[in-house]
């Protein structure tokens, strides 16, 4: 079993440096987008490039990691809303189990289901901790996952929620007020849920600027994942990775 990518998280915890995403949605990107995202992410020094979306409706999943792999060294990362959003040709897939909710089929259910293929697959498998909180609108995730987000003032609920998870075993806490939240995560619940936990933590969600990057990171963020704002606005995503890096010694 690869343990990769990982173990660089976990080493960049320790040493508090600090981690950007830019997160792809296979279904909403075409071709020269995705070149122009590359091209700036290297540019950038992006850390890692996460995949998926909460509905991928198209096959472009295995062209897209294609692409990235053939033009770049950033590590691919699928972030899958689905079992079916796995290529092998990744490095390393968030295997998310949605501990913020109640519907047995996220927690575990699909991942029995799957379990043959993604070992098969070869990718590196990182268990994730997936809490969803409340970004202040319904989001894809929230209607697909069939399951109420945690709400964005219950920091106690969120911080023990993420205590569970790291005793159960999970590598990552990721964090997530769903694709393109009104809201980004308060900064005051990730202060929290920084200190009760040792694993790293991923923060996502609704994250428009460069100032809130680096705020979560203050507060205990270790990366920091954004889509849809680079997806209008490529330019961001060096503002983003600059402010995020400035924070790395
Ligand atoms: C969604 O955390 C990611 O699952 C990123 O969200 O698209 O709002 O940046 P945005």
């Amino acid at each position: 079993m690869k343990h990769t990518i990982h173990d660089n998280i976990s080493k960049a915890k320790v040493n508090a440096q600090k981690a950007f995403a830019v997160l792809i949605d296979p279904d909403k990107i075409d071709d020269a987008t995705l070149l122009k995202t590359i091209e700036l992410a290297i540019l950038a020094n992006v850390d890692y490039l996460f995949v998926g979306g909460s509905l991928v409706v198209t096959d472009t999943l295995d062209k897209v990691v294609s692409t990235i792999k053939a033009k770049s060294t950033i590590p691919v990362v699928l972030f899958p809303g689905s079992p079916d959003q796995i290529t092998p040709k990744a490095d390393a897939l968030l295997y998310l189990s949605l501990i913020s909710g109640r519907n047995p089929e996220l927690l575990i259910g699909q991942h029995v289901i799957s379990a043959p293929f993604v070992r098969q697959s070869g990718l590196e498998i990182i268990p994730v901790g997936y809490m969803l909180v409340d970004g202040g609108t319904p989001t894809t995730v929230s209607y697909i996952s069939n399951t109420n987000p945690i709400p964005a003032n219950k920091n106690d609920i969120a911080s023990c929620t993420a205590m569970a998870g790291e005793m159960l075993g999970l590598k990552l806490i990721y964090m997530d007020a769903g694709s393109g939240a009104q809201s980004a995560i308060p900064t005051a619940m990730i202060q929290q849920v920084a200190k009760y936990i040792q694993i790293p933590l991923i923060v996502g969600g609704g994250i428009t600027t460069a100032d809130k990057a680096k705020e979560n990171c203050l507060a205990g963020a270790d990366i920091i994942v954004v889509g849809n704002a680079v997806e209008k606005d490529p330019a961001l995503i060096h503002e983003i990775a600059a402010a995020i890096h400035s924070l790395n010694k």
